[in-house]
């Protein structure tokens, strides 16, 4: 099968969470929603990821004593911002978005499930070690192109794409389909790193 035949999309945790309302909410965080659905028409073949933390996880500030979301900790793989509760496995605020269309997804990539460590990115997580399968899956269908859109731009979306360049896939970003928690300006820092890891940039509308 040719490349072009190949081109997949990867669509980062469009959770209710992370969507209005959301107890992780990304601001604008919906309006990804009907820019993908455009997408997902121009693809072969879509990957989604779902943020799916168990009761109690780790990155959660309410699983600290005396922490506030947004604080910092250290832990034994470095800094982990601890975060409000958020997609929670099997809640509503861990659903996809009842806008989004899911049907043509092939595989579900479930992240942050393992209590002591959290995982922003959906190729390893946040210990940089840990995989997640994600690139084996790829090379065993042998694809080799990825275009990522998503949330949140800052967080799951960024180091998404930088552990894709790692593991040696081609990774463009799909500008006006990625939304940010920013965080001290955490958004401009987030696209500077991507652009330096050699991430392509590209507008949904020239795909
Ligand atoms: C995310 C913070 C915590 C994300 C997930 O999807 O970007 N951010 N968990
Ligand atoms: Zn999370």
């Amino acid at each position: 099968m040719s490349n072009q035949a190949m081109k997949t999309l990867l669509i980062i945790d469009v959770q209710n969470d992370f969507c209005s309302g959301g107890a992780l909410e990304v601001p604008g965080g919906d309006q990804v929603v009907p820019v993908i659905n455009e997408l997902i028409e121009k693809f072969d073949h879509v990957i989604q990821t779902q943020d799916w933390h168990p009761e109690g996880h780790s990155s959660f500030a309410s699983s600290h004593k005396n922490k506030e979301p947004f604080e910092t900790i250290k832990v034994d793989y470095g800094e982990q911002i601890l975060w409000p509760d958020h997609c929670v496995q099997g809640s509503r605020g861990a659903e996809f978005h009842p806008e989004l269309n899911t049907h043509k997804t092939e595989v579900i990539i479930r992240k942050g499930f393992r209590k002591a460590i959290d995982s922003y990115s959906t190729f390893y997580e946040n210990d940089q070690q840990t995989k997640t399968g994600l690139a084996g899956y790829l090379n065993n269908r042998g694809i080799t192109e990825l275009y990522t859109c998503g949330l949140a731009t800052d967080f799951c979306v960024k180091w998404s794409v930088i552990d894709g360049l790692k593991e040696g896939f081609t990774v463009h970003v799909i500008e006006d389909a990625i939304k940010g928690i920013d965080i001290d300006g955490s958004v401009n820092a987030a696209l500077d790193e991507m652009k330096s890891a050699g991430a392509g940039f590209i507008a949904s509308g020239r795909l």
